[in-house]
């Protein structure tokens, strides 16, 4: 369901929000699969459509799915890495970036499992579920050293990429010999890591402004992030083309992609 009174780059929210963005002295930026949207990265509302209907998120993203089938777990995740690897952060990423290198103080928070605030240059504070380029022992913990490899040139993403990837088990753990070693993401019906929750937590009650990024405000515990914000009487902005859980309850909302808010707002 999109919002019809898309923001024109020109609409007094867009003032309003850069003076609260010059005025902030601890802002925050929260982002969730949208943010990636515009890099090439399927979003999981997405996921409804195309190739990933027939690999769900909801489906594939539990331990019960990796015990069940950990070839095709660990192929699905293999495959999103490489698909990852081979896009490139976008302009909202590089603009999230200048920001933070103008103002060290802002903390950026990511739901999302792939590398791209990194890669445009930002300090992460949090990977509240992990990341495609982490991997650990399903028994024992160790952290595993995987390589998940790059597609061949275009392929990546691609169902013949997965279709490459698909029934190749996980590599057994070199240091307990007895687990699998599995992708180092929060699955559903997982905690939280308490380190990344603490510091994302820590980051949104301390905040003045909260600016969030390409979420549906879905997905607990993260999605009640931006309302501990708002319980600590900061403002929160979100930027999302289509309306969310959130929308009502945020200061201010821009209605439009992260890659053409986020240049035009922080320029
Ligand atoms: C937990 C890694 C405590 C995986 C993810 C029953 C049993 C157990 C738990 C539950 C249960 N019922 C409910 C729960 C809680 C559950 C939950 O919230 N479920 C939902 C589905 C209702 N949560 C959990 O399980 C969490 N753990 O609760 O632990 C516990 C433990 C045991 C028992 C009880 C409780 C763990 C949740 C973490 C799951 N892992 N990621 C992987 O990637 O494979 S979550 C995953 O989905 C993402 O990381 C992300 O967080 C979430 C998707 O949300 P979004 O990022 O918002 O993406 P989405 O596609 O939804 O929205 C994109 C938005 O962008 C849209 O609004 C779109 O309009 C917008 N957009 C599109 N283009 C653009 C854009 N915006 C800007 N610019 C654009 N260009």
């Amino acid at each position: 369901m999109s919002d019809e009174t898309s923001a024109p780059l020109d609409s007094p929210d867009l003032d309003a929000v850069r003076r609260l963005i010059r005025a902030a002295e601890r802002p925050v930026v929260l982002t969730g699969a949208g943010m990636s949207a515009e890099s090439g990265v399927p979003t999981f509302r997405d996921a409804q459509t195309g190739l990933w209907e027939r690999f769900s998120p909801e489906a594939l993203a539990t331990e019960e799915a990796f015990l069940a089938d950990p070839a095709l777990v660990w192929s699905w995740y293999r495959w999103r890495a490489r698909m990852v690897r081979s896009v490139a952060p976008n302009a909202g990423h590089a603009a999230v970036a200048a920001w933070q290198e103008r103002v060290p103080a802002l903390e950026v928070v990511t739901q999302n499992v792939d590398d791209l605030h990194e890669r445009a240059g930002s300090r992460v504070l949090s990977h509240l579920h992990g990341s495609l380029f982490a991997f650990r022992c399903a028994e024992c913990g160790a952290p595993a050293d995987v390589d998940p490899g790059a597609a061949d040139d275009g392929a990546a993403g691609s169902e013949a990429d997965l279709e490459a990837m698909l029934g190749h088990q996980p590599p057994p753990c070199t240091v307990c010999g007895d687990g699998l070693v599995r992708p180092g993401i929060v699955w559903f019906g997982e905690m939280l890591p308490a380190d990344a929750w603490d510091r994302a937590y820590a980051a949104l009650e301390a905040c003045d402004l909260a600016v969030v990024i390409g979420t549906s405000g879905v997905v607990q515990p993260a999605a009640s992030l931006p309302f501990v914000a708002l319980g600590a009487g900061a403002a929160v902005v979100e930027i999302n083309p289509d309306l969310t859980e959130l929308s009502p309850a945020v200061t201010h909302r821009l209605a439009g992609p992260a890659g053409v808010i986020l240049p035009a707002l922080l320029s």
